[in-house]
């Protein structure tokens, strides 16, 4: 009851919030979580991750560990080590925040927030916000633009993460939190941050899939790339990337705000290949930082 209460208390939410898994609990006591690498008998969970109030994810182990760094730096307070057991993701954490990455796609996003989810409940974690800040590529807006996502929109171009259980097409709504999206958008107007809000594609692969002309294979004409990005832009599309219908749906489910940052990395009306300078690309991928970084330490005082 308290997670309905919780997900009703949250702008522009219309479902009801699934309890855990029936059979969590019993097994609670002997959980590992496989791909962090460790479990509740073998970490004092409440006690390295019982005060977070902030899951930060994205895809590059490298870039979250960067992040996490930046953040120590810039609040003065330490950055713990990687938390993680497993070299399949990275954590840390940083006061109430944890930095965790979650690899390219769905299927590995899903894995990473399950598990984070998993950890949130061992550690007795209430109401922690999960906000994605990610690269992608924009339809219609300048490279460097930071995408606040209005919603996401799977590959076949419907508002909702597919999944296939027991051989069925399972549909989930992919709602994220307007509270949180209009804090993001206010911070990055104050902050001079060139923030955009929008539908996010997401597409199951980077090159076929997002109708790129630089895969291996194309068996489609560069005028049909130009019609799809033009459909995707008159349905309010403003940027493409791989992981937010999952992203979305999970948090909704589990009753935890959330919210969507990319970076736009190239204009794809004007190219399919993503090569831009070095010092471009770490300015980009910093913008998505300075945003969340900002509204995060507004909202906590830290
Ligand atoms: C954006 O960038 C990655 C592909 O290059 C993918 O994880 C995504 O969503
Ligand atoms: N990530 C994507 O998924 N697509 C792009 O075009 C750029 C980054």
């Amino acid at each position: 009851a308290f997670q309905k209460e919780r997900r009703t208390k949250m702008n522009g939410s219309v479902n009801n919030v699934e309890k855990p898994n029936k059979y969590f609990d019993k097994k609670d006591k002997a959980d590992f979580l496989y791909h962090f690498g460790f479990g509740v008998d073998t970490l004092d969970i409440p006690a390295v991750f019982g005060d977070t109030k902030f899951v930060c994810t994205g895809g590059s182990p490298g870039r979250f560990k960067l992040y996490a760094e930046w953040f120590a730096k810039e609040a003065n307070i330490p950055c713990s080590e990687n938390l993680s057991r497993s070299d399949r993701f990275v954590i840390y954490k940083t006061g109430p925040i944890c930095w965790i990455n979650h690899g390219m796609g769905t299927p590995s996003l899903s894995i990473m927030l399950v598990e984070s989810f998993k950890l949130m409940h061992h550690a007795g974690v209430k109401n922690p916000t999960f906000i994605r800040l990610g690269t992608s590529g924009g339809i219609g807006v300048p490279p460097g633009t930071v995408v606040v996502s209005t919603g996401a929109m799977n590959a076949e171009l419907g508002d909702t993460y597919v999944q296939i259980i027991a051989g069925k097409r399972i549909e989930r709504p992919t709602q994220l939190d307007s509270a949180v999206r209009e804090a993001l958008v206010e911070v990055g107007n104050e902050k001079n941050i060139p923030v955009e809000t929008g539908k996010t594609m997401c597409a199951d692969d980077f090159y076929e899939g997002q109708m790129r002309l630089d895969g291996y294979f194309c068996d489609y004409e560069e005028e049909d790339k130009y019609a799809f990005l033009r459909k995707l832009n008159g349905l309010g599309v403003k940027n493409i990337e791989m992981e937010s219908t999952c992203f979305a749906s999970f948090t909704c489910r589990a009753g935890f705000p959330s919210a969507i940052v990319c970076v736009t990395l190239l204009n794809r009306m004007d190219g399919d290949q993503v090569q831009i300078p070095k010092e471009k690309y770490i300015e980009y991928e910093a913008r998505p930082f300075h945003l969340v970084t900002a509204y995060i330490r507004k909202v906590t005082g830290i």
